[in-house]
Protein backbone atom coordinates (compact mmCIF):
# COMPACT_ATOMS: atom_id res chain seq x y z
CA UNK A 1 0.00 0.00 0.00
CA UNK A 2 2.63 2.25 1.01
CA UNK A 3 4.90 1.80 -2.44
CA UNK A 4 1.20 2.36 -4.44
CA UNK A 5 1.26 5.73 -2.43
CA UNK A 6 4.77 6.80 -3.56
CA UNK A 7 3.94 5.83 -6.78
CA UNK A 8 1.34 7.52 -7.44
CA UNK A 9 3.06 10.81 -6.24
CA UNK A 10 6.05 9.94 -8.72
CA UNK A 11 3.45 9.93 -11.38
CA UNK A 12 0.92 13.08 -10.64
CA UNK A 13 4.80 14.82 -10.57
CA UNK A 14 5.81 13.45 -13.69
CA UNK A 15 2.11 14.50 -15.20
CA UNK A 16 3.09 17.93 -13.87
CA UNK A 17 6.70 18.31 -15.60
CA UNK A 18 4.62 16.70 -18.59
CA UNK A 19 2.29 19.84 -18.37
CA UNK A 20 4.62 22.43 -17.65
CA UNK A 21 6.57 21.07 -20.69
CA UNK A 22 3.96 21.89 -22.82
CA UNK A 23 3.82 25.23 -22.46
CA UNK A 24 5.78 28.38 -22.96
CA UNK A 25 6.01 29.32 -19.30
CA UNK A 26 6.92 33.13 -18.21
CA UNK A 27 7.52 34.90 -15.02
CA UNK A 28 4.74 36.29 -13.22
CA UNK A 29 5.61 39.95 -12.29
CA UNK A 30 3.06 41.28 -15.21
CA UNK A 31 0.05 39.83 -15.92
CA UNK A 32 -0.65 38.87 -19.45
CA UNK A 33 -4.17 40.32 -18.66
CA UNK A 34 -5.95 42.81 -16.32
CA UNK A 35 -9.61 43.91 -15.27
CA UNK A 36 -9.94 47.61 -15.33
CA UNK A 37 -12.83 49.42 -13.77
CA UNK A 38 -14.18 51.83 -16.05
CA UNK A 39 -16.68 53.61 -14.34
CA UNK A 40 -18.96 52.76 -11.14
CA UNK A 41 -22.33 54.25 -12.11
CA UNK A 42 -24.52 51.69 -10.93
CA UNK A 43 -24.93 52.87 -6.99
CA UNK A 44 -22.76 56.13 -6.77
CA UNK A 45 -25.54 58.76 -9.30
CA UNK A 46 -24.69 61.55 -7.86
CA UNK A 47 -25.45 65.21 -9.07
CA UNK A 48 -22.18 66.11 -10.91
CA UNK A 49 -21.40 62.49 -10.76
CA UNK A 50 -17.82 62.79 -10.59
CA UNK A 51 -17.54 60.01 -8.05
CA UNK A 52 -18.31 57.79 -11.06
CA UNK A 53 -15.84 59.26 -13.41
CA UNK A 54 -12.71 57.35 -13.20
CA UNK A 55 -10.73 54.37 -14.54
CA UNK A 56 -9.17 52.31 -11.61
CA UNK A 57 -5.90 51.44 -11.68
CA UNK A 58 -5.61 54.54 -13.81
CA UNK A 59 -1.59 53.28 -14.59
CA UNK A 60 -1.03 49.35 -15.28
CA UNK A 61 1.10 46.89 -16.81
CA UNK A 62 0.30 44.22 -19.18
CA UNK A 63 2.34 41.78 -20.83
CA UNK A 64 2.23 40.18 -24.42
CA UNK A 65 3.18 36.54 -23.95
CA UNK A 66 3.74 33.02 -26.47
CA UNK A 67 1.75 30.22 -26.44
CA UNK A 68 2.02 27.00 -28.13
CA UNK A 69 -0.76 25.76 -30.50
CA UNK A 70 -1.82 21.97 -30.24
CA UNK A 71 0.69 21.18 -33.49
CA UNK A 72 3.14 22.94 -30.76
CA UNK A 73 4.06 26.06 -32.65
CA UNK A 74 4.46 28.90 -30.76
CA UNK A 75 2.60 31.74 -31.09
CA UNK A 76 2.39 35.51 -30.09
CA UNK A 77 -0.55 36.34 -27.39
CA UNK A 78 -1.71 39.96 -27.54
CA UNK A 79 -1.85 41.91 -23.63
CA UNK A 80 -5.31 41.51 -22.61
CA UNK A 81 -6.84 44.59 -20.67
CA UNK A 82 -10.60 43.86 -20.50
CA UNK A 83 -12.72 47.04 -19.07
CA UNK A 84 -15.66 46.10 -16.90
CA UNK A 85 -18.09 49.55 -18.28
CA UNK A 86 -20.60 50.44 -15.29
CA UNK A 87 -23.35 52.85 -16.85
CA UNK A 88 -22.77 55.69 -19.45
CA UNK A 89 -19.09 55.67 -21.10
CA UNK A 90 -17.50 55.22 -23.95
CA UNK A 91 -14.17 53.69 -23.87
CA UNK A 92 -11.28 55.12 -26.27
CA UNK A 93 -7.80 54.08 -25.91
CA UNK A 94 -5.18 56.05 -28.22
CA UNK A 95 -2.47 54.97 -30.21
CA UNK A 96 0.98 54.68 -28.73
CA UNK A 97 2.53 57.89 -28.68
CA UNK A 98 -0.76 60.14 -28.07
CA UNK A 99 -0.27 62.51 -24.70
CA UNK A 100 -2.76 63.36 -22.06
CA UNK A 101 -1.46 66.89 -22.95
CA UNK A 102 -2.60 66.70 -26.40
CA UNK A 103 -6.22 65.11 -25.85
CA UNK A 104 -6.99 67.35 -23.24
CA UNK A 105 -6.10 71.12 -25.49
CA UNK A 106 -8.32 69.73 -27.74
CA UNK A 107 -11.70 69.72 -25.65
CA UNK A 108 -13.33 72.85 -27.43
CA UNK A 109 -13.88 76.02 -25.83
CA UNK A 110 -17.04 76.90 -24.58
CA UNK A 111 -20.16 74.02 -23.10
CA UNK A 112 -18.22 70.41 -23.51
CA UNK A 113 -19.89 68.51 -26.14
CA UNK A 114 -21.86 64.95 -25.09
CA UNK A 115 -18.66 63.30 -26.51
CA UNK A 116 -15.02 64.51 -27.37
CA UNK A 117 -14.45 62.64 -30.99
CA UNK A 118 -10.63 63.58 -30.69
CA UNK A 119 -8.78 61.76 -33.77
CA UNK A 120 -5.68 64.01 -34.25
CA UNK A 121 -5.86 67.59 -35.59
CA UNK A 122 -7.87 68.24 -38.33
CA UNK A 123 -7.97 67.94 -40.67
CA UNK A 124 -7.68 63.93 -39.67
CA UNK A 125 -5.69 61.97 -42.34
CA UNK A 126 -4.99 58.97 -40.47
CA UNK A 127 -6.71 58.55 -36.84
CA UNK A 128 -5.05 58.56 -33.60
CA UNK A 129 -7.20 56.07 -32.07
CA UNK A 130 -5.77 52.88 -31.77
CA UNK A 131 -9.38 51.27 -30.56
CA UNK A 132 -13.05 52.05 -29.58
CA UNK A 133 -14.92 50.24 -26.97
CA UNK A 134 -18.57 49.76 -28.00
CA UNK A 135 -20.74 52.87 -29.07
CA UNK A 136 -23.11 52.93 -25.55
CA UNK A 137 -25.94 55.32 -27.71
CA UNK A 138 -26.80 58.60 -27.24
CA UNK A 139 -27.66 59.55 -23.53
CA UNK A 140 -30.38 59.62 -22.10
CA UNK A 141 -32.73 57.30 -23.36
CA UNK A 142 -32.15 53.42 -23.14
CA UNK A 143 -34.86 50.61 -24.61
CA UNK A 144 -34.99 49.49 -20.85
CA UNK A 145 -34.38 52.51 -18.62
CA UNK A 146 -37.56 51.63 -16.84
CA UNK A 147 -38.92 54.24 -14.17
CA UNK A 148 -36.02 54.39 -12.23
CA UNK A 149 -34.53 57.90 -11.14
CA UNK A 150 -31.66 58.75 -12.70
CA UNK A 151 -33.02 56.39 -15.62
CA UNK A 152 -30.76 52.72 -15.30
CA UNK A 153 -30.00 50.47 -17.73
CA UNK A 154 -28.67 47.21 -17.91
CA UNK A 155 -27.96 47.71 -21.53
CA UNK A 156 -25.31 50.52 -20.55
CA UNK A 157 -23.11 47.66 -18.54
CA UNK A 158 -20.77 45.50 -20.39
CA UNK A 159 -17.53 44.40 -20.91
CA UNK A 160 -15.27 45.85 -23.55
CA UNK A 161 -11.81 43.87 -24.22
CA UNK A 162 -8.96 45.23 -26.02
CA UNK A 163 -5.61 43.27 -27.56
CA UNK A 164 -2.66 45.09 -27.39
CA UNK A 165 0.20 43.04 -30.04
CA UNK A 166 2.82 45.86 -29.74
CA UNK A 167 4.49 47.19 -26.42
CA UNK A 168 4.01 50.94 -25.82
CA UNK A 169 2.26 53.50 -23.63
CA UNK A 170 -1.55 53.48 -24.76
CA UNK A 171 -3.68 56.37 -23.28
CA UNK A 172 -7.70 55.73 -22.52
CA UNK A 173 -10.04 58.17 -21.85
CA UNK A 174 -13.68 57.98 -21.79
CA UNK A 175 -15.13 59.59 -24.40
CA UNK A 176 -17.90 61.63 -22.80
CA UNK A 177 -16.23 64.96 -22.95
CA UNK A 178 -17.71 65.63 -18.85
CA UNK A 179 -15.89 62.66 -17.72
CA UNK A 180 -12.80 62.89 -19.15
CA UNK A 181 -12.55 66.55 -17.96
CA UNK A 182 -13.35 64.73 -14.39
CA UNK A 183 -10.18 62.83 -14.90
CA UNK A 184 -12.05 59.46 -16.50
CA UNK A 185 -8.35 58.82 -18.39
CA UNK A 186 -5.63 55.97 -17.48
CA UNK A 187 -2.33 54.67 -19.04
CA UNK A 188 -1.38 50.92 -20.07
CA UNK A 189 2.04 50.16 -20.39
CA UNK A 190 2.20 47.61 -22.68
CA UNK A 191 5.55 45.26 -22.83
CA UNK A 192 6.91 41.95 -24.90
CA UNK A 193 7.79 39.00 -22.62
CA UNK A 194 10.87 39.69 -20.83
CA UNK A 195 10.95 43.39 -21.30
CA UNK A 196 10.12 44.26 -17.96
CU1 LIG B 1 -17.41 57.98 -18.79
Amino acid sequence: MRVLRVSAVAVSAMAFSLAAGSTVRADDKTPASITVTFGTGNNNATPGNTPNHHILPQEFKVRITRARKLDGTVVVVPASVNFIVSGFHWVWVYKDGVSLEEVATHIPMGAPPLFLNYEGPTPVVVSNVFAKGVFQGTQPPFADAGLAVPPQSGAQNRTDSFAFSHPGDYLVICNVTGHFIDGMYAWIHVVDEGDD
